[in-house]
């Protein structure tokens, strides 16, 4: 259980392809992981989320801790029955959402003093506290809680926050004791390479399955992105997985992959597939536009989802343009299916020795805002 597998890896970039094995079966990396944060993919049933090739999902402690309380998803019979979806889950930590959704009123060593996004209650969540909640939801994967500095920051307060994640990291993992979940640690370390690197280090020390990257993608560039990912990725352990949290974007994931990513989230594909916010292999689109009104070609022809096999752009325009439900369950079951498969077309790229070619071929293809 919890064996990262290396099946392939291109000899001209850092890629990689493996298999990663939890309880509810083996992953298949590099993945993307679709976000359900509240125990659902907003809009798409577990079926649907098999169907465009899905294999692993997110949930999110803080939300769930929130509502309805990890006691009632414990009660049910843990995550994976509580939505219906029975493969591998992973959750994050609430080490991030705290930060980004939460009124944060203190961190302290101990842990961090919030107030609730929902109705403005107090708490205060410990390392130990994110974890007897991970273990009640009962993923595959838990993640240690870790801080996320926020940009700009200081090489002072980053490498402030760094060590208190790793001194948080070491009390997860001294709390955790469900043995059909894997812990992941998270390295931080801001966009400081030798912070990264002496954290995956004192990580690696602690002694983890696998590791988050976490602290990117918080409005950094993605050359500063990169930076940090060529600087990190030869210290990273060969035989364990490497979570890119919170990426993304389609360049970034194809980017991301060269540099050794074995697996990504964003709550992009539906976020954006909610605004009617189009991934194409030819860039972004947006259904609202009026230049689609007679439009009657698939939003992406070199797409194989149900969406574009069955409709046409002026529809889902319309779709749109009259605030009909479906409009928001198309566009985000075309997104999901675009970055999953992107992924996966990355994985066979990786194994049949052409990803560089993959690579390039994307990146040429993919121009920002072609709509
Ligand atoms: N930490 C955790 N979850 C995260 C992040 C992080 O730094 C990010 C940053 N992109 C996304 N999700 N725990
Ligand atoms: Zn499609």
């Amino acid at each position: 259980m919890f064996e990262y597998k290396l099946t392939a890896q291109c000899p001209e970039t850092g890629a990689r392809a493996g298999e990663f094995t939890t309880p509810h079966g083996v992953i298949k990396t590099p993945v993307f992981m679709p976000v359900g944060t509240q125990a659902t993919v907003k809009a798409m049933t577990p079926p649907e989320l098999e169907g465009l090739g899905a294999q692993i999902i997110l949930g999110n402690t803080y939300h769930l801790h929130m509502r309805p309380g990890e006691d009632i998803v414990e009660e049910a019979g843990g995550l994976h029955r509580f939505m219906g979806w029975n493969h591998p889950i992973l959750t994050d930590s609430g080490g991030f959402q705290v930060f980004s959704l939460a009124n944060i009123n203190k961190i302290k060593e101990d842990g961090v003093k919030f107030r609730s996004h929902i109705d403005g209650s107090r708490h205060f969540m410990r390392p130990e506290d994110s974890m007897a909640i991970q273990q009640k939801l009962g993923s595959d994967i838990a993640m240690a809680f870790d801080e996320c500095v926020s940009l700009p920051t200081t090489p002072e307060y980053s490498r402030e926050a760094m060590e208190r994640t790793i001194r948080w990291a070491g009390r997860c993992r001294e709390y955790h004791s469900r043995p059909d979940q894997a812990l992941f640690g998270i390295v931080q370390g801001a966009l400081y390479e030798s912070q990264r690197i002496e954290c995956i280090e004192r990580l690696e020390e602690i002694g983890f399955p696998g590791y988050g990257i976490g602290g990117l993608s918080v409005g950094e560039s993605h050359a500063e992105m990169y930076r940090v990912l060529d600087a990190l990725s030869p210290h990273m352990p060969q035989d364990k997985p490497r979570y890119l949290m919170g990426v993304g974007f389609p360049t970034n994931l194809v980017e991301g992959i060269a540099r050794g990513i074995d697996m990504f989230d964003c709550v992009l594909p539906t976020r954006n597939g909610r605004n009617g916010q189009l991934l194409t292999s030819f860039g972004k689109m947006n259904i609202k536009n009026l230049a689609f009104a007679r439009d009657y070609t698939p939003v992406d022809p070199n797409c194989g989802c149900y969406v574009c096999r069955n409709f046409t752009r002026a529809y889902l325009r319309h779709l749109y343009t009259a605030g009909e439900i479906l409009a928001a369950r198309l566009c985000s079951w075309h997104n999901l299916y675009f970055l999953v498969n992107l992924v996966n077309d990355a994985r066979q790229a990786i194994i049949e020795g052409r990803f560089p070619a993959f690579r390039r071929n994307f990146m040429e293809n993919f121009m920002e805002g072609a709509y």
